[in-house]
């Protein structure tokens, strides 16, 4: 293979749309038919690959490090890896854009869309749950989420559309010549 591995690594609240841009893109990868594609979206790797852990900050590092592992592996190997997780600490965050970067493209996005959309959307009830009560250590209610420092991209999903998203996202890989 002649073109390098890249990792796209969503970040923001739960409700913000890095599920629905990741499954937009991993469907565009799909389309080019050039490199294999893996989507790490955080409800799967939290069933699959994290149950043991909470959502402490010790463990939502490990979390998205965990995450970060396997994207560094894919992108080594010349695959495109989809990252979905909440990842609220920039420490984990500049952790992997390092440790990926040593194999490929690391490319930051992130989702932008304020709280109060996030909230308004709660497809899962999690906001609900968190207002009456009912869980604590919620991301943007009782729970820390440090913006990133230096994103390569940026992307409000209650001003831009999943498809609109993508392109800004293909655009971006377009420009670096990784696609
Ligand atoms: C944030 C929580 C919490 C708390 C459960 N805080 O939208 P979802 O429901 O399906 O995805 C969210 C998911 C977040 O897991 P991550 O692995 O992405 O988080 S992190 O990167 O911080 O490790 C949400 C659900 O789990 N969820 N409790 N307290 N999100």
């Amino acid at each position: 293979r002649h073109k390098q591995g890249f990792t796209i690594f969503l970040t923001g609240f739960s409700g913000a749309g890095k599920s629905t841009l990741a499954k937009v893109l991993r469907k565009k990868f799909l389309e080019m038919r050039d490199r294999p594609v893996t989507l790490l979206d955080g409800d799967i790797v939290r069933r699959n690959l994290s149950s043991e852990l909470d959502f402490s900050r010790e463990h939502r590092e490990i979390n998205v490090r965990r995450i970060g592992f396997v994207a560094s592996e894919i992108t080594k190997n010349g695959g495109i890896a989809i990252c979905a997780p909440i990842a609220p600490f920039e420490d984990s965050r500049q952790y992997n854009r390092e440790l990926i970067s040593r194999y490929g493209g690391y490319i930051e996005v992130y989702l932008s869309t304020p709280l109060e959309v996030c909230e308004s959307r709660d497809r899962k009830g999690l906001y609900a749950k968190a207002r009456k009560g009912m869980i604590t250590g919620v991301t943007g209610i009782d729970d820390p989420y440090q913006p990133p420092v230096d994103p390569e991209l940026t992307v409000d999903t209650s001003a831009v559309s999943p498809a609109e998203g993508a392109q800004m996202v293909l655009l971006f890989l377009e420009e670096q010549g990784y696609i």
